[in-house]
Order: C-alpha cells, then sequence, then structure tokens
C-alpha cells in the first residue's frame, strides 16, 4: 500500500495480515481507516491545540509566524488556549478510564447483593488486599460482605468533595509529599472533571500553567483512582491475570468455524460472551448449523482482558477493526465502549457480518442495539452468540478470505505474577529485578504503551522501540494496542529471550522471565503505577517513582484516553515520551527535575524555542500531518 500523497515506500502498516486485507479492500473498493486518512487532511491548527471554541465570539485560531503574540476576542493568549483544550481532552480520556472503574465496581455490589447470579467473587485474596487498602476489617467476613463494603467505599471515592481519594496512598511516600507541596493530590474523581471543565469555561482560569497543574491532578485521580480500581475490582471478579498461552492475529479466525468477534474495553460484558461462546449446547447449536464449532476472538482492549484471563485469542488492534470484517467470515461483531468505530458499520454492509452494540452509552446509527444489563448477564450473552450462529448459513463463501498469519503469545503478567515469577511462591518479590537493574544486566524498563493511528505506519514505532529496548538490556512491558503489536509480531514468547542483549537474556534465562511482558490493557497502566511504586518500595533505586530508570513511551496515540494516561504517568514521576511513530520527540517529564512543573512550563512555553514539542504536547490528534 502507498499513500497517495507521500508517493512510493509510505507503509501503511508493517504487519503482512494488515497489508493482505488492505489489498482485499482495495480489489473491493472498500473504505476504512487507511484509506479515509488519505481523504481526510489532519487541522494543522487544531493539531497545535491552537484552535479556541468555549465561546461563540470565535472560534479564534492563531495561525502565521506572530501567533505566540496574538490574542482571542476575549484576549486570551495562545497558552490558555492550548492549556485549556489539553485538559478537555485530558477530561474525555480519564473520564473514560474512571467510569470504566465505577461499572467494575457496580458489578462488585452488584455481586455483593446477590443481584447478578452470573458473577462472583473469584479472587478473595485479592478482595481482602483491596479491603486493606480502605481500612477495612476483613476478620471473620465473608467474601460477600467484604465485597459490599469494599464496593460502597470504592464508589464513595469518586464522590469525595474534598478528602483525597484512598490509593494515593500506595504512590511512595515521598511523591506523595510533593503532590500535598503542589496542591496536586486528587480528591474524589467527579469532582476533579467538574473542576476541570468549570474552570476552563470562558472567561474562567487563564493561566495556562495553573490549569495544567488542575489537569495533573484529575490525570491523577484516574490513574491512581478509577482506573486502578477498575483494574483491581476486575481482577477480584474475572481473576487476577497469570501467563496463558494463545496467538495473535487475524489467522486466529477458522473459516469452517461461527467467528465472532468481541471489542470495546470492558471485561463484563466480554467474560459472559467467552462463557455462552464455550456452551456446549451453542456449539452443538453451531454444528447444527453447518459450522465445526465456535471461534472467539477479541479486538483492543476487551482483548486484551479476555486474552490474558481465558487466553481469547487477541485478532488484533485498533487498526485491525475494519480488516476483521474485510475476512468476510466473522458472523457477529459486539461491541462495548471505547475505540469501537462508526466505520465498521461501511464495512459489516458489505458482508454478512451483524455489529452489534451493547452499552447504554455507545450506539451506533446502522448497528444493531442488544442491551446489556448484568442482572441478565450470561442470558444476553446466549442470544448474542446464538444470533452468530444463525447468521452463519448467510456467509459467502466466495467472499472469505483469512490471512494465514498469527504468531504464538504469552499473556497475563500481573505484578503479582512478576513478583511471584521472580521470587517463588513463598519468597515472592522484587528484589531480583532491583538487583539486576542495580547490578546494570539490566538497564531498565521501558512501557511501550497506547494505541495505533493510520497516520503512522502501524506497529512500526511499536516494533522499532520493543526490539531495540530488549538488545539494549531494557525489560519491556507492554499494554493495549501495543500489546497487541508486540504479539502478532512474535514479541510476547519466553523465546524472546535469545534476542535480547546479554545481561537482560541472563536474567531472563534465570527467572523464566520473558523480556517483554504483556501487562494489560490500557487501564491496566494503572498496574505499571503498581511496578514503579513497587520497585521503589523495595529499595536500592531511589526513594520516588522519578529516579527509577524506566520510561513510558506511546508512540502510535490516536485518543485522549492516551493524553490522560503520559498525563497521570508524568505526575507520578515517570519519564514519558509521547507520539512521533517511535521517534522519541517530547518529553514531558524530567526535564526540570521536577516532572509536574515541566509540564507546567514546557504547555506555557509554546512553540517558540522547540515547535516539535510543543506541537505534541498541545497536539490532540496524533503525529502532525507533516511528520506522519
Ligand atoms: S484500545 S485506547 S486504541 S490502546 Fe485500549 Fe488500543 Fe488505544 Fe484504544
Amino acid at each position: 500500500m502507498t499513500d497517495k500523497k507521500k508517493g512510493n515506500g509510505y507503509a501503511k502498516s508493517i504487519d503482512p495480515a494488515a497489508l493482505e486485507m488492505l489489498k482485499v479492500a482495495e480489489e473491493k473498493g472498500i473504505s476504512t481507516m487507511f484509506s479515509r486518512v488519505d481523504e481526510v487532511s489532519a487541522c494543522p491548527i487544531g493539531a497545535e491545540g491552537a484552535c479556541c471554541k468555549v465561546c461563540f465570539m470565535g472560534p479564534c485560531r492563531f495561525i502565521g509566524k506572530e501567533k505566540e503574540e496574538k490574542h482571542g476576542v476575549c484576549g486570551a493568549s495562545l497558552a490558555t488556549v492550548a492549556a485549556r483544550n489539553y485538559i478537555r481532552s485530558c477530561a474525555g480520556g480519564a473520564s473514560a478510564h474512571a467510569d470504566h472503574g465505577r461499572t467494575i465496581v457496580e458489578t462488585l455490589l452488584a455481586v455483593a447483593r446477590k443481584q447478578t447470579p452470573d458473577y462472583a467473587v473469584k479472587d478473595p485474596i485479592k478482595l481482602r488486599t483491596v479491603a486493606g487498602y480502605f481500612d477495612i476489617e476483613t476478620e471473620g467476613k465473608d467474601d460477600l460482605q467484604l465485597a459490599e463494603e469494599v464496593a460502597l467505599a470504592a464508589l464513595n471515592d469518586w464522590s469525595k468533595h474534598n478528602e483525597h481519594q484512598t490509593y494515593v496512598k500506595r504512590a511512595p511516600k515521598k511523591r506523595q509529599e510533593l503532590w500535598e507541596k503542589l496542591g496536586v493530590t486528587p480528591r474524589g474523581f467527579d469532582r476533579e472533571v467538574v473542576d476541570s471543565m468549570h474552570r476552563t469555561h470562558a472567561g474562567g482560569d487563564q493561566d495556562a500553567e495553573h490549569i495544567m497543574d488542575q489537569c495533573v491532578r484529575m490525570c491523577l485521580a484516574s490513574g491512581w483512582g478509577g482506573s486502578m480500581l477498575a483494574t483491581d475490582v476486575s481482577d477480584i471478579l474475572f481473576g487476577t491475570p497469570k501467563p496463558v498461552t494463545s496467538e495473535a492475529n487475524l489467522g486466529v479466525l477458522e473459516a469452517k468455524n461461527v467467528n465472532i468477534i468481541i471489542h470495546g474495553h470492558e471485561p463484563v460484558l466480554s467474560e459472559m460472551i467467552v462463557d455462552a461462546a464455550q456452551d456446549p449446547e451453542l456449539i452443538e447449536y453451531a454444528k447444527s448449523k453447518g459450522a465445526e464449532g465456535i471461534t472467539l476472538a477479541g479486538i483492543c482492549c476487551t482483548a486484551n482482558e479476555v486474552w490474558m484471563r481465558r487466553g481469547v485469542p487477541p485478532a488484533g488492534n485498533s487498526l485491525h477493526q475494519e480488516l476483521a470484517l474485510l475476512t468476510g467470515a466473522v458472523e457477529l461483531m459486539v461491541t462495548d465502549i471505547q475505540c469501537v468505530f462508526q466505520g465498521l458499520v461501511g464495512v459489516a454492509n458489505q458482508f454478512h457480518t451483524h455489529l452489534v452494540t451493547t452499552s447504554s452509552k455507545a450506539r451506533i446509527e446502522g448497528a444493531m442495539h442488544v442491551e446489556f444489563h448484568e442482572d441478565r448477564a450470561l442470558e444476553i450473552a446466549r442470544d448474542i452468540v446464538k444470533m452468530a450462529i444463525d447468521n452463519f448459513p448467510n456467509r459467502d463463501g466466495g467472499q472469505i478470505h483469512i490471512p494465514s498469519h498469527k504468531s504464538p503469545v504469552v499473556a497475563g503478567f500481573s505484578h503479582e505474577y512478576i513478583r511471584y515469577m521472580l521470587g517463588g511462591k513463598f519468597r515472592g518479590s522484587f528484589v531480583p529485578l532491583n538487583d539486576n537493574i542495580v547490578n546494570g544486566k539490566i538497564q531498565g524498563a521501558a512501557a511501550i504503551v497506547g494505541c495505533n493511528n493510520p497516520r503512522t505506519t502501524q506497529d512500526e514505532g511499536i516494533i522499532n522501540l520493543v526490539k531495540s529496548f530488549i538488545q539494549n538490556d531494557v525489560l519491556v512491558l507492554v499494554t493495549g494496542c501495543a500489546a497487541h503489536a508486540s504479539g502478532k509480531h512474535g514479541f510476547l514468547t519466553p523465546e524472546m529471550f535469545e534476542n535480547a542483549g546479554p545481561g537482560l537474556s541472563e536474567v531472563c534465562e534465570t527467572t523464566g522471565m520473558p523480556p517483554v511482558l504483556h501487562v494489560g490493557s490500557c487501564v491496566d497502566n494503572s498496574r505499571i503505577l503498581t511496578i514503579l511504586a513497587e520497585i521503589v518500595e523495595t529499595g536500592g533505586l531511589g526513594d520516588d517513582i522519578d529516579q527509577v530508570p524506566a520510561v513510558g513511551i506511546s508512540p502510535e496515540y490516536y485518543c485522549e484516553k492516551a493524553l490522560e494516561i503520559a498525563t497521570y504517568c508524568v505526575g507520578s514521576g515517570a519519564y514519558v515520551i509521547f507520539g512521533g511513530g517511535g521517534v522519541a520527540r517530547a518529553r514531558l517529564g524530567r526535564r526540570h527535575r521536577d516532572p509536574l512543573l515541566g509540564l507546567g512550563r514546557e504547555v506555557r512555553r509554546q512553540a517558540g524555542v522547540h515547535p516539535r514539542l510543543a506541537r505534541d504536547l498541545r497536539g490532540f490528534h496524533g503525529p502532525h500531518p507533516e511528520e506522519a
């Protein structure tokens, strides 16, 4: 594939399965994100966050060489406008993650109150650990009683008016003191988002650095609050991940089976779909319709959730969502929330595929809607699987094209499992990791996180980074669509230690730890915060996260959630590099020793000195068109 504007040599993807399916799309004349990106120019003003539309005296656009000196009709500077745009984008991303967390906690409450028969407490040990964080007495209480107390305490955290979030205390002491000193210790999540939206109404907060401080506080409320609770309570309900084997990429679809794709983010629905798809009665029903069985595969982060807990094969990352339907072999794609694109309708309509939305928050015009309710979870999941089976006879055999590409993968490295893997059941600890970082066998850790973006070659940035980090003895942690990319390209296997540098390779061979660890979905970036806090607590590498030799990079980010993750990582002291399709460009953190002030200053500084840097800080729409 070539880009019309860039000419030959601009590859859309480095994934052979994607390239194969893009050829099919081209032959059939079907539009996908890969083709639409050439038809829709990214707005360079919007990409810089230099367009203000918070009131109706504008929109005011800051353009030209003198834009730094210009003002909007109200007098707002470019710095104020860019900061307002940034925080509002982060508010969207943080809300997505924190609201996901709230849904999971509400499910735990429903379990505790016996309002949903289809879920249970699968990890009572983690339930007790989480109860401990909330200072809830566990002695003499059964799981359901404890689950109710934990769920109510957690829900209370969302709405705290002035008190700080409970999980703040899981950060290193020194970090907590810094937050306190700078006034950014997060209160209840709902309060922080409303505060952010209020202060960025026209005529509110007009000091860019002050706005960015609130942005950090709001994002910390998601990272150390809503997201971390989403992760913890998902583990309580569905089990704390430990390594499972599977296969990754479009080749996991089976030509002779009923193929169902689950897509989105929350495990509440997808766990039930897995149960339904494994039901012998429904498998028999599929056979009665001429199929040999049922294949379930995932896209995006709901895929990560059931991949790392149930071994469900991932069919691909966000740019694979339309490509999966192009195989002509998918009977039904069922979606919940986030990263599910309207373009799916146009592709599904070219085939027999049913596209089914389920969330009360996310309908798509042209898709079928089957609303999901926890109290009838399995019944609804079975109905959806049955819809897929009933659709199998409608397949057009001549339209089927499934690429053969797939790679073996091992996924599911929770911080609990990493601790166990390093030290065993009775002496599980991070000491061996810290020791090997101190003695230089491991140079540090890199978290490669986030999405795909059609404005850059799919997976290229992610894979270049993964490859060169492990070659240079840096342990790699992957989440979200970067985890999918690593899996598709064969990097999620223990044998990968043979491709690592000598130090990392030796540690991996001794401990059995793969050099690239699948840590979960995008909400599970909170697991990375936990790992960093645990490394600090273990000792030997400083007393705060900013002293740990670790970096977080999102080379192919596309959405507001990615901005929010980057911001809470910066606020937590992590060194963060953002965008650029794998070319390290923007340092949000550690630039001025103090990452919080660093973030504020960079935004205030604007484009003048560092145009590329400022563009990344203010860019909400992926890599700048000139650099894509
Ligand atoms: S799904 S947020 S494209 S990682 Fe979590 Fe992938 Fe990014 Fe969505």
